[in-house]
């Protein structure tokens, strides 16, 4: 027997303190209408962080949270894109490589927004309808002026993501295989995650001049980031981009990275469901909404057929070697966030979750999945994303399990994750042996979802 869910009120009681701190984080790197991913390691903002912090946002101040995404969707590319990252042109030099300067190019591309500021022309996963779809949920509680204004961010709002969605369904799926394609493992937003290693590489690096590594200053200890080989390999990557001129199919043709991405192509449908809700409100066309519909189906049937019946996880597939990736990560996962699919793989993918080669992996501090399998060779526990424990991924997988019924696997989740930021903070990623907070320490995104945790996902 489930027990009674505790209110919302009984749990931020339990958890006061927490959430006082996750709202200081969140104030500390709030710059008016955007926050910083961190304060020192990333000054600028970044797309997917933005989406999660909206969420924690709209659980302090529901204006606030809209401004987030309305500040990043003023930079949205004309072809739909919403760039990776939006430099913040007053951030102390010598901060964070490539900065704005780097990426200037960028702007010379006829697609671009005005600049400065100056935004990278990568993309990352499209977590923002979703976050669009909780400030609506959380504006249903509030005051009637409140969900007026949240009403009219929805009208505003809805263009610009049904063009951002039709963007990943068009120029990064011109196969039409429901899959979205990236070009850079930073599209990802699991950049140095095990799953790039094969095609990465394949990218032989030409003529680089020497850059700086300004992020090593920034952590501990410098296993804590990607590895020399690995930068050399982003820049170059970022070089044959800007080569492109940043041009869709110039990239697609050339570029020696060129991946189908089951976590970013997941969120894309579980978005697009987010989307619909929003379609509704909005009272968009029936023309809209078939499409809209269409892309969440052929996002599942693409996921689908990136099945391994061995490892019984959804793997990446590289365009260029024409063959999937086998490795274990948390993008295996993919269809569990998705959502909707036979009880029969639900069951192998809950049987995964719950296994030693992820949540049950003996000697973790919590019973958290490690972001890469600790039985795969490439396991490391602190470095970045091979292996240690991220709460936004927790938070993605939380809401997957309760979209999928799972509310009792989704409580364990959510209170073994509670128990992790209270013990240890607002790390960007965890030791998932010892529990030590890594990489940047007060990361906005991490507050956020501890805070939409803390509200039980009202
Ligand atoms: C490159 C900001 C970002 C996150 C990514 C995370 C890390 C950047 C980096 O930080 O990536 O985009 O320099 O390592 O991997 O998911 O959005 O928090």
């Amino acid at each position: 027997m489930l027990k009674a869910k505790p209110s919302p009120r009984e749990i931020a009681e339990k958890h006061k303190e927490l959430a006082v701190q996750a709202e200081k984080v969140l104030h500390q790197n709030d710059m008016g209408d955007w926050t910083r991913a961190a304060p020192d390691l990333y000054p600028h903002q970044w797309s997917w962080d933005s989406a999660f912090i909206a969420i924690g946002l709209a659980h302090l101040d529901i204006g606030r949270a809209a401004r987030e995404l309305r500040t990043l969707f003023a930079h949205q590319w004309k072809t739909g894109k919403v760039p990776h990252i939006v430099f913040n042109p007053e951030a102390p030099p010598e901060s964070y490589y490539p900065d704005g300067h780097y990426w200037a190019c960028a702007a010379a591309s006829p697609y671009a927004p005005p600049a400065p500021p100056y935004t990278s022309c990568l993309c990352q996963p499209p977590v923002h309808a979703i976050a669009v779809s909780r400030i609506w949920d959380t504006a249903k509680h509030e005051d009637e002026q409140t969900r007026q204004e949240t009403i009219a961010f929805l009208h505003d709002i809805y263009p610009h993501l049904f063009a951002w969605h039709r963007y990943l369904a068009t120029a990064r799926d011109p196969e039409g295989s429901g899959l979205v394609t990236i070009y850079h493992p930073w599209e990802s937003g699991t950049d140095n995650s095990p799953r790039w290693d094969a095609p990465l590489s394949a990218v032989e690096v030409g003529d680089l001049v020497p850059y700086p590594r300004y992020d090593l200053q920034h952590v501990e200890d410098v296993s804590q980031r990607p590895t020399t080989t690995d930068y050399d390999r982003y820049l170059w990557l970022v070089k044959l981009i800007r080569r492109a001129s940043c041009d869709e199919r110039n990239i697609y043709r050339c570029n020696p990275f060129l991946v189908k991405d089951v976590l970013f192509s997941a969120i894309l449908v579980d978005a697009n469901e987010a989307l619909l809700d929003i379609a509704e409100v909005v009272g968009a066309s029936d023309g809209e909404w078939e499409l809209i519909v269409g892309w969440a189906e052929r996002g599942r049937q693409g996921l689908a057929a990136c099945w391994d019946e061995n490892l019984k996880l959804c793997l990446d597939y590289d365009l260029r070697a024409a063959k999937p990736l086998r490795v274990r990560t948390v993008a295996g996962f993919a269809p569990l966030i998705a959502g909707q699919q036979s009880s029969e793989r639900l069951e192998a993918l809950l049987g995964v979750l719950d296994s030693t080669a992820f949540k049950a992996s003996s000697g973790l501090r919590w019973p958290l999945p490690p972001s890469t399998s600790p039985e795969e060779l490439a396991f490391h526990p602190r470095r970045y994303w091979r292996g240690p424990v991220w709460p936004v991924i927790n938070w993605l997988l939380w809401r997957a399990l309760r979209r999928n019924g799972e509310r009792e696997r989704a409580e364990d989740l959510r209170r073994a994750s509670l128990k992790q930021l209270e013990s240890e903070g607002f790390g960007e990623y965890f030791d998932p042996y010892t529990g030590e907070p890594l990489g940047s320490i007060s990361q906005s995104w991490t507050a956020a979802v501890a805070l939409d945790f803390l509200m039980g996902g009202l």
